[in-house]
């Protein structure tokens, strides 16, 4: 293609617009539009919270009559299907725009290479691929879960100067200050839910909500890995429940089975570990998540878990056990935590699980235990290391991973100072 660098600088600008609505267009991708005239843009669009309408529609409603023979930068291939909008393309080709530039192709069978067709066959010169690693970036929760079928997955962590994410029993102690903590709850508000392991959700009692001024309407869904259904009706997550979805992920009955069914490592430093994590049985359907433009909370599934005699625990004990179990959803449902069953250390159930309820991308945000799961199966596509100056010394929880760890398959994007604190950021190619 024949790009200028002026083209680059118009797309970087397309990319940006795209990245407002990141986390609120689910299950659309947050794109960015920028029409161009004369060198000078005319118009400017992003997917509008709740997914429509698209970002060509926007950006050519401001251009007006300037949009004839102007140039459209776009950061998704323009929709050639008649969804709950018509076809950008159909838009683009009636504005009279004379040239469209495209950093990524739509993997929407409704649309992948169809779009770029009409606009060719209508006369308009189309490019693609223009700035396309930083616009697959910025589209990576949706190309993840359109090309993989899972969410994309982020892992944070918070690393104190010796290498700990926390002390034993003493809950949630301040390793990084004011500024990250900020930033992360900016990350939380661009994604679509966030996970913990029930190790934390107990130690540290977090609410897992953003509580930044402005931003407080964007809490992702909450979900907790708990096969006991050990939530405490009186943390705040539960006593939450009702403002924003709360999912406990339990598993459905008293089997030794789980404990013994461990996925493979594929990170030959790290040894497999007991996670805290069951996981979904997938579901066969999906659901139309995008009625509400916002991601659903997963309903339950129950999975196929082996029966007690399949595992030698003696039956009374068992149903004892089990009643157990029933009551404490009873109680979590009275609350309005959701609680779903499922299989155990299997995040490859779990995330196609969460991705046909329309979720796009998750936050992994604790603890070890769990991190060290989705590491361990590979589905970490996003790791940010923030490193505190302090020290934890004695009962430190170890990271997970350190710096000096990161597989090889991930790039470091760079390495920046946030207050005192410091941020390596490394992400696999989406
Ligand atoms: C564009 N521009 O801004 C976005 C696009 O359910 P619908 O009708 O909104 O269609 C969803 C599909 O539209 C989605 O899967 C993707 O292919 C495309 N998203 N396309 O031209 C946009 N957000
Ligand atoms: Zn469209």
């Amino acid at each position: 293609m024949s790009a200028s660098p002026d083209d680059a600088q118009f797309m970087q600008e397309a990319i940006r617009l795209g990245l407002l609505h990141l986390g609120q267009t689910s299950t659309n991708p947050s794109v960015g539009c920028v029409i161009v005239r004369d060198g000078k843009i005319v118009g400017r669009g992003t997917t509008a919270v709740g997914g429509r309408p698209h970002a060509e529609p926007q950006a050519l409603a401001e251009a007006g009559e300037l949009a004839h023979g102007a140039t459209a930068y776009v950061t998704l291939e323009p929709c050639s299907h008649h969804g709950k909008t018509p076809p950008c393309a159909d838009a683009l080709i009636a504005s009279g725009v004379s040239r469209v530039v495209i950093s990524v192709t739509d993997p929407d069978e409704r649309v992948s290479g169809r779009g770029i067709a009409m606009l060719r066959d209508a006369g308009i010169t189309v490019e693609t691929g223009l700035l396309e690693e930083e616009g697959r970036q910025s589209l990576a929760a949706y190309l993840t879960r359109q090309t993989k079928n899972r969410p994309y997955v982020i892992l944070k962590l918070a690393v104190s100067e010796d290498g700990m994410i926390g002390r034993v029993g003493e809950g949630q102690i301040a390793i990084t200050g004011p500024a990250a903590r900020a930033e992360v709850q900016q990350l939380r508000a661009e994604t679509d839910a966030i996970l913990v392991g029930i190790g934390t959700a107990v130690a540290d009692d977090p609410e897992l909500t953003v509580r930044i001024q402005g931003l407080e309407g964007r809490s992702p869904v909450r979900i907790v890995l708990d096969p006991l259904l050990e939530l405490p009706l009186t943390s705040k997550l539960v006593r939450t429940a009702r403002q924003v979805p709360v999912i406990v992920v339990g598993r459905e009955e008293v089997s030794e089975a789980w404990e013994q069914d461990l996925p493979p490592s594929v990170l030959p430093d790290i040894s497999p570990t007991r996670g805290e994590i069951d996981s979904l049985s997938a579901s066969p359907e999906t659901i139309d998540v995008e009625a509400s433009g916002h991601p659903q909370p997963i309903s339950p599934l129950v999975g196929e878990m082996p029966g007690r005699a399949e595992v030698g625990i003696p039956t009374a004990e068992a149903d004892a056990s089990n009643n157990q179990l029933d009551s404490r959803r009873k109680a979590l449902e009275a609350s309005g935590v959701e609680v779903v069953y499922c299989h155990p250390y299997h995040p490859e159930q779990l995330l196609p699980a969460l991705a046909s309820r329309g979720i796009s991308s998750l936050l992994v945000e604790g603890g070890a235990k769990t991190a060290r799961l989705f590491l361990e199966a590979g589905y970490v596509d996003r790791i940010l290391l923030y490193q505190g100056p302090g020290m934890i010394g004695e009962g430190g929880i170890e990271t997970p991973i350190r710096k000096t760890d990161i597989p090889s398959d991930f790039k470091h994007v760079g390495t920046r100072r946030v207050g005192d604190d410091s941020l390596d950021e490394y992400e696999r190619e989406v």
